[in-house]
């Protein structure tokens, strides 16, 4: 009777693709990994350094908006430890199976969908950030908010979907359509407020990193053990961990040391921008 129900659990969890390690085990295998251990530590070790940085270069900031920049930018590497912590632990990873049609159809492919799971964390708060630097509406910041947060959890579901490959595939491609609509804000609303708004320099500097490095995500996701399988899993996770420096800590470096120099600029700026939905200089 136990043994009955026992096989029957297996066999679930093996149809749900899912292979059978426990977190001990799933740990075990990272830490044998050295060059993918390296790749989280690396980033544990600049996040904890970069928490402490901008907190310093935070102290003296009294404007409120100024401060909002600085929380929101302060989240992105306490978010990135969390998730380097759980990636590291192994509680964010899994071994999936991977279905037919896919490269590595059959095999357990490591999965670190703790990434997928923290950027809906992490990156909402760059986009506040640039939002409030480029004097945008709350229109256009809860757009971009939301579309970045539907790439990033349909990101998830294409990472974790075993029944079918073009179903992965599916859910990729609706993440970038969300993706596509992030871009446009960056790349078309965003810059004529920063214009309007006189940050327009740090903003166009901030836009086009953001920009070539978000852009490398989806890039090394298809080409990676989850896509096409051309690249292994160390070498996609140290893209990912690299891509982040830029993305996390390069930028709120530039950001956070503009912001403190120009307190001034980001106070003038603030009466129309958060306080109304439609009536604000943005909108004109
Ligand atoms: C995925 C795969 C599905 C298609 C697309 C993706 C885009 C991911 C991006 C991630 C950016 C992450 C950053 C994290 C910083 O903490 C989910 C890889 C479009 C753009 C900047």
């Amino acid at each position: 009777m136990i043994e009955t129900a026992a096989a029957e659990l297996l066999t679930v969890a093996q149809a749900g693709g899912a292979a059978e390690l426990t977190q001990p085990e799933v740990y075990q295998r990272v830490v044998d990994n050295a060059s993918l251990n390296l790749s989280f530590w690396a980033n544990i070790a600049l996040a904890g350094l970069s928490i402490l940085l901008f907190v310093y270069m935070g102290r003296n900031v009294k404007d409120p908006r100024s401060q909002l920049i600085f929380v929101s930018t302060l989240m992105v590497p306490l978010v990135s430890i969390s998730s380097y912590l759980g990636l590291a632990s192994g509680l964010t990873i899994s071994f999936l199976e991977m279905p037919a049609g896919h490269a590595l159809a059959g095999e357990e492919v490591l999965t670190m969908w703790g990434r997928y799971l923290t950027w809906a964390l992490s990156t909402p708060m760059i986009l506040l950030a640039l939002g409030l630097l480029a004097g945008s509406n709350l229109t256009k910041i809860f757009t971009a908010l939301v579309m970045d947060i539907g790439m990033c959890v349909t990101g998830l579901a294409a990472a974790l979907t075993v029944s079918s490959h073009a179903l992965r595939w599916f859910w990729y491609v609706i993440s970038c359509a969300f993706f596509v609509a992030v871009l446009y804000i960056l790349l078309v609303e965003w810059p004529k407020d920063a214009e309007a708004a006189g940050t327009s320099e740090i903003f166009n500097t901030l836009k086009i990193l953001t920009v070539v490095l978000w852009l490398g995500y989806p890039i090394f996701w298809a080409l990676g053990a989850e896509g096409i399988a051309v690249l292994d899993v160390a070498i996609t996770s140290w893209a990912y961990s690299i891509l982040d420096i830029g993305a996390k800590y390069i930028f709120a470096f530039l950001l956070l040391r503009w912001v403190a120099a120009n307190e001034n600029i980001v106070s003038s700026v603030a009466s129309g921008t958060l306080g109304s939905a439609s009536a604000t200089p943005a909108d004109d």
